[in-house]
Protein backbone atom coordinates (compact mmCIF):
# COMPACT_ATOMS: atom_id res chain seq x y z
CA UNK A 1 0.00 0.00 0.00
CA UNK A 2 1.11 3.43 -0.82
CA UNK A 3 1.23 5.96 1.94
CA UNK A 4 -0.70 8.75 1.71
CA UNK A 5 1.69 11.87 2.44
CA UNK A 6 2.10 15.98 1.54
CA UNK A 7 4.79 16.56 -0.41
CA UNK A 8 6.79 20.01 0.26
CA UNK A 9 9.27 20.61 -2.63
CA UNK A 10 12.44 23.48 -1.89
CA UNK A 11 11.79 22.30 1.49
CA UNK A 12 15.01 23.37 2.96
CA UNK A 13 14.39 26.77 2.74
CA UNK A 14 12.65 29.56 4.36
CA UNK A 15 9.43 29.17 3.65
CA UNK A 16 9.73 25.43 4.00
CA UNK A 17 10.95 25.49 7.72
CA UNK A 18 8.24 27.56 8.86
CA UNK A 19 5.47 25.52 6.71
CA UNK A 20 6.64 22.15 7.93
CA UNK A 21 6.60 23.41 11.62
CA UNK A 22 3.01 24.49 10.63
CA UNK A 23 1.67 21.10 9.01
CA UNK A 24 3.27 19.25 11.86
CA UNK A 25 1.38 21.38 14.31
CA UNK A 26 -1.92 21.11 12.50
CA UNK A 27 -1.85 17.07 13.19
CA UNK A 28 -2.36 13.81 10.60
CA UNK A 29 -0.26 14.98 8.14
CA UNK A 30 2.78 12.17 7.05
CA UNK A 31 5.29 14.81 4.83
CA UNK A 32 7.69 13.86 2.34
CA UNK A 33 9.90 16.72 1.54
CA UNK A 34 12.87 17.45 -1.23
CA UNK A 35 15.05 19.81 -2.23
CA UNK A 36 18.56 20.03 -3.46
CA UNK A 37 19.79 20.29 0.34
CA UNK A 38 19.00 17.70 3.29
CA UNK A 39 16.89 19.24 5.34
CA UNK A 40 17.64 21.48 8.74
CA UNK A 41 18.19 19.06 11.29
CA UNK A 42 15.48 21.34 13.60
CA UNK A 43 12.52 20.13 11.13
CA UNK A 44 13.93 16.32 10.42
CA UNK A 45 11.63 14.81 13.48
CA UNK A 46 8.69 16.22 11.52
CA UNK A 47 8.91 14.52 8.17
CA UNK A 48 8.53 11.17 7.28
CA UNK A 49 11.40 10.67 4.08
CA UNK A 50 13.29 13.71 2.93
CA UNK A 51 14.27 13.57 -0.33
CA UNK A 52 17.75 14.99 -1.62
CA UNK A 53 16.96 15.57 -5.29
CA UNK A 54 16.66 17.63 -8.34
CA UNK A 55 12.67 18.74 -9.06
CA UNK A 56 13.67 18.16 -12.87
CA UNK A 57 14.89 14.52 -12.32
CA UNK A 58 11.90 12.65 -13.73
CA UNK A 59 12.78 9.53 -12.64
CA UNK A 60 12.79 10.34 -9.14
CA UNK A 61 9.66 11.93 -9.32
CA UNK A 62 8.77 8.55 -10.85
CA UNK A 63 9.92 7.17 -7.71
CA UNK A 64 7.80 9.05 -5.35
CA UNK A 65 4.54 8.21 -7.34
CA UNK A 66 5.18 4.29 -7.13
CA UNK A 67 6.36 4.45 -3.34
CA UNK A 68 3.68 7.65 -1.84
CA UNK A 69 -0.27 9.13 -2.40
CA UNK A 70 0.31 11.99 -2.80
CA UNK A 71 -2.44 14.25 -1.43
CA UNK A 72 -1.20 17.44 -2.01
CA UNK A 73 1.46 19.20 -3.28
CA UNK A 74 3.24 22.45 -1.70
CA UNK A 75 5.38 23.61 -4.45
CA UNK A 76 8.20 26.08 -2.83
CA UNK A 77 11.05 25.22 -4.71
CA UNK A 78 12.17 28.32 -6.87
CA UNK A 79 15.31 30.30 -7.45
CA UNK A 80 14.68 34.04 -6.57
CA UNK A 81 14.88 37.31 -7.77
CA UNK A 82 18.75 38.46 -7.58
CA UNK A 83 19.77 34.94 -8.49
CA UNK A 84 17.80 34.28 -11.33
CA UNK A 85 19.12 37.49 -12.91
CA UNK A 86 22.52 36.06 -13.12
CA UNK A 87 21.23 32.62 -14.33
CA UNK A 88 18.06 33.64 -16.40
CA UNK A 89 17.87 29.49 -18.32
CA UNK A 90 18.39 27.89 -15.13
CA UNK A 91 16.08 29.93 -13.59
CA UNK A 92 13.85 29.27 -16.52
CA UNK A 93 14.20 25.44 -16.38
CA UNK A 94 14.14 25.00 -12.39
CA UNK A 95 11.08 27.80 -11.76
CA UNK A 96 9.16 27.02 -15.13
CA UNK A 97 9.91 23.45 -16.11
CA UNK A 98 10.29 22.27 -12.48
CA UNK A 99 6.51 23.64 -11.88
CA UNK A 100 5.21 22.29 -15.28
CA UNK A 101 6.39 18.90 -14.35
CA UNK A 102 4.81 19.03 -11.15
CA UNK A 103 1.80 20.14 -12.36
CA UNK A 104 1.70 17.48 -15.15
CA UNK A 105 2.23 14.74 -11.84
CA UNK A 106 -0.28 16.27 -10.17
CA UNK A 107 -2.70 16.13 -13.05
CA UNK A 108 -2.29 12.72 -13.11
CA UNK A 109 -2.44 11.82 -9.67
CA UNK A 110 -6.22 13.84 -9.91
CA UNK A 111 -6.81 11.38 -12.96
CA UNK A 112 -5.84 8.24 -11.04
CA UNK A 113 -7.19 9.10 -7.88
CA UNK A 114 -10.00 10.96 -9.11
CA UNK A 115 -10.40 13.62 -7.45
CA UNK A 116 -8.45 16.43 -7.49
CA UNK A 117 -4.92 17.11 -5.90
CA UNK A 118 -4.36 19.90 -4.61
CA UNK A 119 -1.70 22.09 -5.40
CA UNK A 120 -0.37 25.14 -3.39
CA UNK A 121 1.58 27.55 -5.42
CA UNK A 122 3.84 30.41 -3.44
CA UNK A 123 4.34 33.06 -6.01
CA UNK A 124 5.68 36.90 -5.40
CA UNK A 125 5.13 40.67 -5.53
CA UNK A 126 8.00 40.11 -8.68
CA UNK A 127 4.91 39.50 -10.83
CA UNK A 128 4.36 43.24 -10.49
CA UNK A 129 5.91 45.60 -13.09
CA UNK A 130 5.53 49.32 -12.52
CA UNK A 131 7.27 51.55 -15.00
CA UNK A 132 8.50 54.97 -13.51
CA UNK A 133 8.37 54.86 -10.14
CA UNK A 134 7.63 58.31 -9.52
CA UNK A 135 4.61 58.17 -11.52
CA UNK A 136 3.31 54.71 -11.09
CA UNK A 137 4.60 53.53 -7.62
CA UNK A 138 3.53 56.50 -6.22
CA UNK A 139 -0.01 56.53 -7.63
CA UNK A 140 -1.03 53.10 -7.25
CA UNK A 141 -0.30 52.20 -3.44
CA UNK A 142 -2.17 49.06 -3.31
CA UNK A 143 -2.25 47.33 -6.54
CA UNK A 144 -4.87 44.40 -7.45
CA UNK A 145 -4.27 41.19 -8.48
CA UNK A 146 -5.07 41.87 -12.35
CA UNK A 147 -2.87 45.66 -12.67
CA UNK A 148 0.91 45.82 -13.39
CA UNK A 149 1.26 42.42 -14.40
CA UNK A 150 4.17 43.20 -16.55
CA UNK A 151 7.50 41.73 -14.32
CA UNK A 152 10.48 42.73 -15.24
CA UNK A 153 13.13 40.02 -13.62
CA UNK A 154 13.20 36.36 -14.79
CA UNK A 155 12.13 35.74 -11.79
CA UNK A 156 8.74 37.47 -11.85
CA UNK A 157 8.32 36.32 -15.22
CA UNK A 158 8.68 32.68 -14.34
CA UNK A 159 5.84 33.02 -11.54
CA UNK A 160 3.77 34.95 -13.42
CA UNK A 161 3.29 31.98 -16.17
CA UNK A 162 3.12 29.17 -13.42
CA UNK A 163 0.54 30.77 -11.99
CA UNK A 164 -1.33 30.88 -15.59
CA UNK A 165 -0.13 27.32 -15.92
CA UNK A 166 -1.59 26.41 -12.50
CA UNK A 167 -5.49 28.02 -13.74
CA UNK A 168 -4.60 26.29 -17.24
CA UNK A 169 -4.46 22.93 -15.45
CA UNK A 170 -6.65 23.90 -13.15
CA UNK A 171 -9.64 24.44 -15.20
CA UNK A 172 -8.98 24.03 -18.95
CA UNK A 173 -6.43 20.74 -19.67
CA UNK A 174 -7.23 18.44 -22.37
CA UNK A 175 -10.47 20.70 -22.85
CA UNK A 176 -10.56 19.07 -26.67
CA UNK A 177 -10.96 15.65 -25.18
CA UNK A 178 -14.37 13.74 -25.10
CA UNK A 179 -13.87 12.78 -21.75
CA UNK A 180 -12.82 15.91 -19.20
CA UNK A 181 -10.23 14.65 -16.74
CA UNK A 182 -10.49 15.55 -13.26
CA UNK A 183 -8.52 18.76 -12.89
CA UNK A 184 -6.15 19.25 -10.23
CA UNK A 185 -6.93 22.32 -7.85
CA UNK A 186 -4.74 24.85 -8.08
CA UNK A 187 -4.23 28.02 -5.39
CA UNK A 188 -1.56 30.51 -5.30
CA UNK A 189 -0.79 33.67 -3.02
CA UNK A 190 1.27 36.31 -4.13
CA UNK A 191 3.90 36.71 -0.96
CA UNK A 192 5.39 40.61 -0.23
CA UNK A 193 8.83 40.26 0.72
CA UNK A 194 9.56 37.73 3.78
CA UNK A 195 11.03 38.11 7.18
CA UNK A 196 11.95 35.50 9.48
CA UNK A 197 13.83 35.38 12.75
CA UNK A 198 14.87 31.97 12.06
CA UNK A 199 16.11 31.79 8.84
CA UNK A 200 17.99 34.10 6.40
CA UNK A 201 17.33 34.35 2.67
CA UNK A 202 19.70 33.97 -0.47
CA UNK A 203 19.27 35.82 -3.65
CA UNK A 204 16.50 37.39 -3.25
CA UNK A 205 15.90 41.19 -3.59
CA UNK A 206 13.61 41.98 -0.74
CA UNK A 207 16.84 40.42 0.87
CA UNK A 208 17.84 43.87 2.55
CA UNK A 209 15.07 43.62 5.17
CA UNK A 210 15.77 40.49 6.94
CA UNK A 211 19.70 41.03 6.34
CA UNK A 212 19.78 44.36 7.97
CA UNK A 213 17.67 42.66 11.07
CA UNK A 214 19.89 39.95 11.51
CA UNK A 215 23.23 41.42 10.92
CA UNK A 216 22.17 44.41 13.63
CA UNK A 217 21.37 41.38 16.07
CA UNK A 218 24.91 39.69 15.22
CA UNK A 219 26.99 42.98 16.12
CA UNK A 220 27.91 43.35 12.41
CA UNK A 221 27.54 46.46 9.99
CA UNK A 222 25.21 46.53 6.89
CA UNK A 223 24.97 48.51 3.84
CA UNK A 224 21.72 48.54 2.55
CA UNK A 225 21.69 48.15 -1.27
CA UNK A 226 18.68 50.35 -1.55
CA UNK A 227 17.42 53.78 -1.02
CA UNK A 228 16.33 54.84 2.92
CA UNK A 229 12.90 55.78 0.73
CA UNK A 230 12.35 52.51 -0.79
CA UNK A 231 8.86 50.70 -0.01
CA UNK A 232 7.73 47.49 -0.78
CA UNK A 233 5.20 45.52 1.69
CA UNK A 234 6.68 42.29 4.03
CA UNK A 235 5.03 39.61 5.97
CA UNK A 236 6.91 37.52 9.02
CA UNK A 237 7.16 34.26 8.13
CA UNK A 238 4.55 32.53 10.61
CA UNK A 239 2.06 34.67 8.68
CA UNK A 240 3.42 32.85 5.63
CA UNK A 241 2.76 29.52 7.05
CA UNK A 242 -0.45 30.39 8.06
CA UNK A 243 -1.52 32.11 4.82
CA UNK A 244 -0.49 29.10 2.67
CA UNK A 245 -2.68 26.19 5.30
CA UNK A 246 -5.51 28.93 5.25
CA UNK A 247 -6.37 28.33 1.65
CA UNK A 248 -5.27 25.64 1.45
CA UNK A 249 -7.96 24.78 3.66
CA UNK A 250 -10.38 27.48 2.17
CA UNK A 251 -13.51 25.38 1.05
CA UNK A 252 -13.26 25.40 -2.95
CA UNK A 253 -16.43 26.57 -3.84
CA UNK A 254 -15.56 30.00 -1.50
CA UNK A 255 -12.76 30.81 -3.82
CA UNK A 256 -13.11 33.41 -6.73
CA UNK A 257 -10.00 33.72 -7.80
CA UNK A 258 -6.62 30.97 -8.18
CA UNK A 259 -4.03 33.63 -7.16
CA UNK A 260 -4.86 35.98 -3.96
CA UNK A 261 -2.54 38.64 -3.22
CA UNK A 262 -1.82 38.95 0.79
CA UNK A 263 0.07 41.55 2.75
CA UNK A 264 0.76 42.37 6.22
CA UNK A 265 2.53 45.91 6.73
CA UNK A 266 3.81 48.45 4.12
CA UNK A 267 7.47 49.93 5.54
CA UNK A 268 10.35 51.85 3.56
CA UNK A 269 14.13 50.31 4.04
CA UNK A 270 14.65 53.71 6.05
CA UNK A 271 11.73 52.75 8.71
CA UNK A 272 13.14 49.36 8.82
CA UNK A 273 16.62 51.09 9.74
CA UNK A 274 14.50 52.97 12.24
CA UNK A 275 12.90 49.82 14.00
CA UNK A 276 16.19 47.81 14.05
CA UNK A 277 18.17 50.56 15.65
CA UNK A 278 14.79 50.97 18.22
CA UNK A 279 16.23 47.42 19.24
CA UNK A 280 19.85 47.06 18.47
CA UNK A 281 21.06 50.95 19.14
CA UNK A 282 24.27 49.96 18.12
CA UNK A 283 23.47 48.70 14.74
CA UNK A 284 25.70 50.47 12.43
CA UNK A 285 23.30 50.41 9.38
CA UNK A 286 24.23 52.55 5.87
CA UNK A 287 22.76 53.07 2.78
CA UNK A 288 24.79 52.03 -0.31
CA UNK A 289 22.72 51.68 -3.12
CA UNK A 290 22.99 49.22 -6.20
CA UNK A 291 21.18 50.76 -9.06
CA UNK A 292 20.27 47.70 -10.77
CA UNK A 293 18.45 46.19 -7.54
CA UNK A 294 17.22 48.99 -6.63
CA UNK A 295 15.35 49.04 -10.34
CA UNK A 296 14.19 45.62 -9.44
CA UNK A 297 12.65 47.03 -6.02
CA UNK A 298 11.47 50.08 -7.62
CA UNK A 299 9.03 47.87 -10.20
CA UNK A 300 7.30 46.20 -7.15
CA UNK A 301 4.58 47.63 -5.87
CA UNK A 302 4.23 50.17 -2.46
CA UNK A 303 1.88 47.77 -0.65
CA UNK A 304 -0.76 44.95 -2.19
CA UNK A 305 -4.62 45.15 -2.13
CA UNK A 306 -5.51 41.73 -0.46
CA UNK A 307 -9.57 42.50 0.17
CA UNK A 308 -10.24 39.33 -2.21
CA UNK A 309 -8.20 37.13 -0.08
CA UNK A 310 -9.27 38.29 3.36
CA UNK A 311 -13.34 38.16 1.42
CA UNK A 312 -12.76 34.63 -0.06
CA UNK A 313 -11.02 32.56 2.47
CA UNK A 314 -10.91 35.15 6.08
CA UNK A 315 -7.17 36.07 5.31
CA UNK A 316 -6.02 38.36 7.93
CA UNK A 317 -2.12 39.00 8.74
CA UNK A 318 -1.81 38.24 12.64
CA UNK A 319 1.70 39.92 12.81
CA UNK A 320 0.74 43.80 11.90
CA UNK A 321 4.20 45.95 11.78
CA UNK A 322 4.54 46.44 15.56
CA UNK A 323 3.67 42.35 16.91
CA UNK A 324 6.48 41.29 13.70
CA UNK A 325 8.77 43.27 15.73
CA UNK A 326 7.86 43.45 19.21
CA UNK A 327 6.94 39.63 19.28
CA UNK A 328 8.24 37.62 16.64
CA UNK A 329 11.55 39.36 14.96
CA UNK A 330 13.44 41.35 17.63
CA UNK A 331 12.80 38.53 20.71
CA UNK A 332 13.71 35.21 18.67
CA UNK A 333 16.53 37.22 16.60
CA UNK A 334 18.09 37.89 19.90
CA UNK A 335 18.02 34.94 21.04
CA UNK A 336 19.13 33.26 18.23
CA UNK A 337 22.79 35.27 18.25
CA UNK A 338 23.11 35.54 22.13
CA UNK A 339 24.04 31.86 21.84
C1 LIG B 1 12.73 37.98 -3.87
O1 LIG B 1 13.20 39.02 -3.38
O2 LIG B 1 13.07 37.51 -4.94
C2 LIG B 1 11.63 37.29 -3.10
C3 LIG B 1 10.30 37.73 -3.56
C4 LIG B 1 9.88 39.14 -3.36
O3 LIG B 1 9.55 36.95 -4.06
N1 LIG B 1 11.78 37.53 -1.70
Amino acid sequence: MRKKVIFITGASGEVGHALIRHLAEDGGNELLTMDLRPLPEDIHPFVLEHVVGNLLDHILLARIVTQYEIDAIYHLAALLSTSSEFTPDIAHQVNVEGTLGLLRLAAEQSQWRNRPIQFIFPSSIAVYGMPQIAQSKGLYQRVREWEWNQPRTMYGCNKLYCEMLGNYFGHHYRQLAVERPVMLDFRAVRFPGLISAFTVPTGGTSDYAPEMLHAAAQGKPYACFVRESTRIPFMAMPDAAHALLQLAHAPQESLTKSVYNVRAFSLTAGEIRERVLAAFPQARITFEVDEKRQAIVDSWPADLDDSSAQQDWGWQARYEVNRSFEEYLIPNISRRYAG
